[in-house]
């Protein structure tokens, strides 16, 4: 065999000879590309070259767009997923052969070629995508630092200039690595295949969802105090409780809601179906159960959806049912009881969050909002079915784990303002919110140190299905101070000083912060 050595001043002698190089750079990309595609397809993302071919399309003028549909027709999409992969490994043959002579250089080009992919995955917006363009990084490079590496252990360990092997290239070794590579990728690749292909932020994106023909009435001021807690959290900050690994990556096109059990006649709804119901609109407040006192487990949106009672009252609800079982596409379950969705209160199908389509991680394409009750008992997130039926008869996942069968919400408020705990001296405000949902806030009292309860002010009530702020003036002397709140709600009941932990059915006690006025 003639091996083309390529002398260089700088490196005493790359020992790798042509073509394998170039092979090297090739089967390197190849792994890295498909072990990006898999993370991808795991974590529901877009894959690192599908996200650069997406850029492709959106970038490219409008008269290139036009020109490659009229030539390619609906290949389009194939000649430029071709077009990419057979650009990318002709770069990966370059990089293979700068590798070879100097490793650093073939990683730096590599990184250079990883920064468009990240532009690329980072425009998605999704932090997902951006991991697979890291493990396809990460893969990319250690293959090929395995694959150039001297045959001989002994060789050198950082330095990757393959100078320290006298006998040069072992062929043999090189191709039973590569054969291993391939193995491994076309394992990889395998998997993708049987995996399920992400669609639903596809499908997010270009859902649109109608105007609500019932919309919550206009929202009243809230009080200006600043750092207040919002009245509306938008969808990016809300608070996420679930047991989902992955994000369950929902078609609302194949989507089913289907009502069961104890019912004069099983339904089964499409997404469609639902939206041409006619959706409500209604601001509610959702809580966990595992929010302790003065946490943050909690937040008010504006929900868009189906009355759920509307659904129950088609499929018509015999009598002796007491509850109403729902389970997910993850198959999670809650137990709900019936007259939560089916009195005067709002209970939601809901599919829209604050003016979008639910993000996937509340729920897409639909889920379940019950004001009054904890998410644990309601909320249903990627919800598919409603089985009418009894308590007795069923237990759902956290009633499974130790979490009681009925969780309506316990009264309770929070201390927000002031935001530090290290505070100037003088008038400030104390400020938060009180939520009780479905009862309605009535009272919020502050006491500082152990002075006597003061009344709070209170926004204008939203509904009673939502949380209320609260301020009080305080003229703060400097000295270490104690802040304790407690609100009452409209049944007369008042929050109890009584500190109880959130298992099994939500904590109790005052909200209480330490500041020091300096
Ligand atoms: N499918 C599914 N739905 C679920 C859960 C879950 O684990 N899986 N958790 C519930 C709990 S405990 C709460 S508090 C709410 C939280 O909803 P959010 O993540 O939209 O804030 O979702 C509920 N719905
Ligand atoms: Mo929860």
């Amino acid at each position: 065999m003639t091996s083309t050595r390529v002398q260089s001043p700088s490196t005493a002698a790359a020992r790798v000879p042509a073509p394998w190089p170039a092979v090297a750079g090739i089967v390197a990309a190849v792994a890295g590309l498909v072990v990006g595609a898999l993370v991808a397809r795991i974590l529901s993302a877009t894959s690192p070259l599908v996200a650069i071919g997406n850029r492709v399309v959106d970038l490219s003028p409008q008269p290139v767009k036009e020109w490659a549909i009229a030539t390619f027709g609906t290949a389009d999409k194939t000649v430029l997923l071709v077009g990419s992969v057979v650009v990318v490994l002709g770069f990966a043959a370059l990089i293979g052969v700068l590798a070879a002579r100097r490793f650093p250089w073939g990683g730096l080009a590599v990184i250079a070629l990883s920064l468009v992919a990240f532009a690329a995955a980072a425009v998605e917006g999704s932090v997902a995508a951006v991991v697979a363009v890291l493990a396809q990084t990460a893969v990319g490079l250690w293959t090929l630092r395995w694959l150039l590496r001297p045959a001989d252990p002994g060789g050198a360990a950082g330095e990757m200039i393959i100078t320290h092997h006298p006998a040069g290239f072992d062929r043999r070794s090189f191709l039973r690595r590569s054969g291993l590579l391939v193995a491994g990728t076309a394992v990889a690749g395998l998997l993708i295949s049987v995996l399920p292909e992400p669609v639903a932020e596809r499908a997010r994106q270009v859902l649109r969802l109608p105007a609500p023909t019932d919309p919550a009435a206009p929202m009243p001021a809230g009080l200006d105090v600043p750092g207040i807690t919002p009245q509306v959290i938008d969808n990016d900050s809300f608070y996420r409780i679930d047991t989902a690994l992955v994000v369950p990556d929902v078609d609302p096109g194949d989507w089913r809601l289907s009502i069961t059990g104890l019912v004069d006649t099983p339904l089964s709804f499409s997404f469609d179906d639902l939206l041409a119901r006619g959706l409500v609109e209604r601001r509610i407040t959702l809580t966990c159960v595992s929010n302790e006192v003065g946490g943050d487990l909690v937040g008010n949106a504006t929900w868009l959806g189906v009355p759920i009672r509307e659904l129950l009252a088609a499929a018509g609800v015999q009598p002796g049912a007491d509850a109403v079982k729902s389970t997910s596409t993850d198959g999670w379950t809650a137990g709900t009881p019936l007259e939560a969705m089916t009195d005067d209160r709002d209970a939601l199908l809901a599919v829209g969050m604050n003016g979008q389509p639910l993000p996937l991680e509340h729920g897409f394409p639909a889920r379940l909002v019950v004001p009054g009750l904890y998410g644990y008992v309601s909320a249903t997130k990627w919800v598919t079915e409603l089985e009418v039926t009894r308590f007795a008869d069923f237990s759902a996942y956290w009633t499974d784990r130790g979490w009681s069968e009925r969780g309506p919400i316990k009264t309770q408020s929070r201390i927000d303002v002031p935001a530090d705990s290290q505070i100037p001296a003088g008038r400030t405000w104390i400020a938060g919110v009180a939520w009780a949902q479905h009862t309605g806030i009535d009272v919020v009292e502050v006491r500082i140190d152990d002075g006597p309860w003061q009344v709070a002010e209170l926004a204008v009530e939203d509904t009673i299905d939502t949380w209320r702020q609260w301020r009080l003036a305080w003229q703060a002397e400097p000295g270490e101070h104690t802040v304790t709140v407690r609100a009452t709600d409209r049944s007369g009941y008042t929050q109890i000083e009584e500190v109880v932990g959130v298992v099994p059915d939500g904590a109790t006690g005052y909200p209480r912060r330490n500041f020091r006025v300096v």
